[in-house]
């Protein structure tokens, strides 16, 4: 097929060059550059492993063409740019998406005549350097940053391992270390000449200074080194791009030669793997604290690094720091940076001897942060000796930011000494805790949540009392997904029936995707569109096959649920329907029910057992149910282990029905739930997060509905809640919970899911009970609607058609707009 020229980035420079050139041709010939000259290996013998590598680099080398001739316009002395702070990013595979961008899959595929690209493509390691929502948001920012032409950084951490893999054994999740460094990274590009270092530890001392200024100083017990690791990000047919700047730690010096000459080689080279232990590993809870001096130090190493590198920019652009927020606006993702705050306080204040009152004028304006959780185990909080012992500098720098925003509370509420200890950015309601949410809300100029109803939460639950003092300072940001990824790259079948029925605009322009309303009702539209689903279901059905031996029918309605495992996502709410079908099945044999295929997908935190017992549970299931004659094939369950980027992208063209089931209140927003209704799956879901906002968008009608309100929620949790009550008074759902204590799951061990069901009847924190019959109700009609498949289909593209307002690209505006006050590039002519 003949690549459309209009599709191809435009080329930095005429004529063609084999280090930039896009024709098939030029490519051609960079392949082969490159297997030669940078891979080292002869075309003969040349494995996919090494073509890999060589197409990586040739797009690598265009990549970097952009990034050079941006840089003119990016260090512009009135250029202001936006540093998105993230201990995690989860960008997935490089390759094929930088191929999208620039606009040369076709042309690249022509260049290998008859190779295998997507062979090429799908041997990529994906850097797995987040847990989930959070980290792949910061991912589809990225995207859109760069697609819209806005000047950012994305700072992070290079950690050597990241989420750990997956694998099931016997049902259980095995965790095994990420090795994504093993085969080496051809996107980044090392940067020792950038490194900063990092202090740790130790105490503070007084001193007065030569013009007679009383100065701190901090003397620590160690130091390390930031070295960064650059990835340019190319924006989707645009000339603009932008970097992730990850930081790995190194030892100051690789030997301590005191120590290696008194003859102690082990001791001399300590000091280098202590050091080296700061990026080793990501911490893999989701939406959990962990209380770890180690993640003090990581999360404090690579916010140091990061302000440092700023500073150096600044000043490196002859601006002087009076003006660094001018150059620089710094967005804080959850409160994992928030140490940012005191550190910009102590740069300032401590080496550049500025005032305190101008630093802090300074900092208040260049910070804003985000929230991505109400969750009470996810704030972060951190014992105060802990702190002080990690951060002796920054725990004054604290106490002296907290005496004067207490002291100007105090003027507004005098008297009102509770509401002083709620906004105090230390807990001293017992033990000592350094509240970093206190501190970022104190610190930034403003504060959004990630949907609607999440951020209505974080001004009434959340900050109360942060809300009484300065209303205006709260905003919401609906979170957005790359269309680039999430439908262009990994949809190709749909993304081409789009394209030819509306133009290809919409990858850059989601809301234009509303034309295919007018389609919706189309006979043979309809028929491209089932047709397509059914080919995106019969792929991922072999890819079931083939991971785990499953075989499961691509006609049947696919049932999904992927996201992390977690009890307020409620996997096990969707268990508890399978065995309620399982069981209508087994009393009656002759039970016609829609035929189905439930697929889970997700990790568990390593230390979160009831997670871990849900996966067990699942798969528990899934070997009874798949078995059973009784069953007649009708239901399959599938635990696909490993679920990460690389996999949601075979998973979510295949989707019918997307299972964002979570108890209201609890989910910020969901940005899964927006990938799949993008690729035309219906939701079932509770109003939590930003569900609320999909079903506005896409219709009542079109949107499946159940479970309480989370005003309801609130209620019965206020007037008592009994979860027993609703068990015995609903026969089916006694009888589920009787089956999995019968050990009819578990080989006749009764004791293995008591802890889960005792939890259900005993307490029931996300009130399954409560929200069972409603699901089980709204699955049948779910199933009903589904043999309806011209009614299902047009509910499908009105779906599609009106995803528009969930693109990253329209988030990353409403940032860059309302809290970051950037202006994009102009395109070059
Ligand atoms: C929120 F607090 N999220 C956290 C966290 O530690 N990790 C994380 O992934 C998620 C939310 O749960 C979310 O609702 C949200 O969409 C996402 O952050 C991005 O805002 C579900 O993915």
């Amino acid at each position: 097929k003949k690549s459309d020229p209009k599709k191809t980035a435009p080329a930095p420079d005429a004529p063609e060059h084999t280090r930039t050139g896009m024709s098939p041709e030029i490519l051609k010939a960079a392949f082969i550059d490159n297997l030669t000259l940078a891979v080292g290996r002869p075309l003969e013998t040349a494995v996919p492993e090494d073509w890999y590598q060589a197409i990586a680099l040739s797009v690598r080398d265009r990549i970097m063409q952009r990034w050079v001739r941006q840089f003119e316009k990016r260090n512009a002395p009135d250029v202001r740019q936006v540093a998105y702070l993230s201990a995690e990013f989860l960008p997935g595979p490089h390759l094929g998406n930088s191929l999208l961008n620039l606009g040369i899959t076709d042309n690249a595929r022509e260049a290998l005549a008859g190779q295998d690209l997507d062979l090429y493509i799908g041997l990529e390691e994906e850097p797995g350097l987040g847990n989930g929502g959070l980290g792949r948001l910061a991912a589809c920012y990225l995207d859109s940053l760069a697609t819209l032409r806005y000047p950012a950084t994305g700072y992070g951490i290079r950690y050597e391992f990241g989420i750990f893999d997956q694998a099931i054994k016997d049902g259980w999740q095995v965790e095994t270390t990420d090795k994504w460094l093993l085969p080496g990274n051809v996107w980044e590009i090392k940067r020792p000449n950038f490194a900063q270092v990092v202090k740790i530890g130790g105490h503070t001392e007084t001193f007065t200074d030569q013009h007679g200024a009383f100065r701190v100083r901090w003397i620590p017990d160690r130091v390390v080194v930031g070295v960064p690791y650059d990835t340019p990000i190319v924006g989707y047919l645009s000339d603009s791009c932008v970097l992730l700047r990850l930081w790995s730690a190194e030892a100051a010096q690789s030997f301590d030669f005191a120590d290696f000459n008194r003859g102690d080689y082990y001791g001399a080279v300590e000091e280098k793997v202590f050091s080296e232990n700061i990026s080793k590993v990501l911490y893999p809870n989701d939406e959990q604290l962990e209380g770890k001096r180690l993640r003090l130090e990581q999360q404090y190493f690579f916010v140091a690094c990061s302000i440092k590198d700023m500073i150096r920019l600044c000043l490196r652009r002859g601006s002087t720091l009076e003006r660094f927020h001018e150059m620089f606006c710094v967005q804080l993702n959850d409160t994992h940076p928030a140490i940012a705050v005191a550190e910009l306080m102590r740069q300032l204040v401590d080496k550049y001897a500025m005032p305190w009152e101008r630093a802090w004028d300074i900092t208040r304006r260049t910070f804003s942060y985000t929230n991505h959780t109400l969750l009470p185990e996810a704030l972060e909080k951190w014992p105060l000796p802990l702190f002080g012992s990690v951060l002796p500098r920054h725990l004054e720098i604290v106490y002296e930011i907290n005496r004067r925003f207490l002291d100007e509370v105090r003027t507004r509420f005098p008297g009102d000494e509770d509401k002083i200890a709620r906004l105090s950015i230390i807990d001293e309601s017992g033990e000592k805790y350094v509240r970093m949410a206190n501190l970022a809300m104190v610190g930034s100029h403003t504060v959004n949540g990630v949907a609607e109803l999440h951020s209505e939460l974080v001004k009434t639950q959340l900050f109360p009392d942060f809300h009484d003092l300065d209303p205006k300072r709260f905003q919401n940001v609906t979170n957005g997904v790359t269309p680039r990824r999430f439908l262009g790259l990994s949809n190709p079948g749909l993304t081409r029936l789009i394209d030819g029925c509306i133009g290809d605009s919409w990858l850059s322009d989601l809301d234009r995707l509303r034309e295919l309303e007018a389609f919706a009702g189309d006979a043979g539209f309809q028929q491209d569109w089932m047709r397509i689903k059914l080919e995106n279901k019969s792929r991922l059905a072999r890819i079931i096959r083939d991971r785990t031996g499953v075989v499961v029918d691509p006609t049947s309605l696919f049932d999904i649920q992927v996201k992390r495992i977690h009890e307020y996502k409620r996997q096990h709410l969707n268990v508890l329907h399978i065995i309620t079908l399982y069981q209508r099945l087994k009393h009656d044999p002759r039970l016609q029910i829609t035929p189905r295929t439930f697929l889970f997908g997700g990790k568990a935190a390593p230390g979160y057992y009831m997670a871990k017992l849900i996966i067990k549970l699942i798969n528990a299931v899934a070997d009874t149910v798949n078995q059973d004659p009784a069953v007649r094939d009708l239901i399959k369950v599938v635990f696909l282990p490993d679920y990460n980027v690389k996999h949601a992208q075979n998973i979510y063209p295949a989707a019918d029905l997307s299972e964002q089931i979570s108890t209201a209140g609890k989910e910020a927003s969901g940005t899964g739930n927006m990938k799949l209704s993008l690729n035309g799956a219906l939701t079932i879901g509770t109003l939590d997060g930003a569900n609320v906002e999909i079903r506005e968008e896409v219709g009542a009608e079109n949107f499946f509905l159940f479970g309480l309100t989370c005003e309801q929620a609130a209620r019965l949790r206020a007037d008592g809640y009994n979860p027993g009550d609703y068990c015995h008074g609903d026969p089916e759902l006694r009888g589920v919970i009787e089956l999995i204590d019968s050990g009819l799951f578990s080989h006749g061990d009764r004791e293995l899911f008591r802890p889960l069901t005792a939890h259900l009847l005993e307490r029931d924190d996300y009130l399954l009970m409560a929200d069972y019959r409603p699901y089980v109700n709204c699955q049948q009609q779910v199933g009903h609607a589904y043999r309806d498949c011209q009614h299902w289909t047009r509910m499908s593209i009105l779906n599609v058609a009106r995803m528009g307002k969930f693109s990253s690209d329209r988030a990353v505006r409403e940032y860059a707009a309302n809290i970051w006050k950037l202006k994009p590039f102009t395109p070059d002519p």
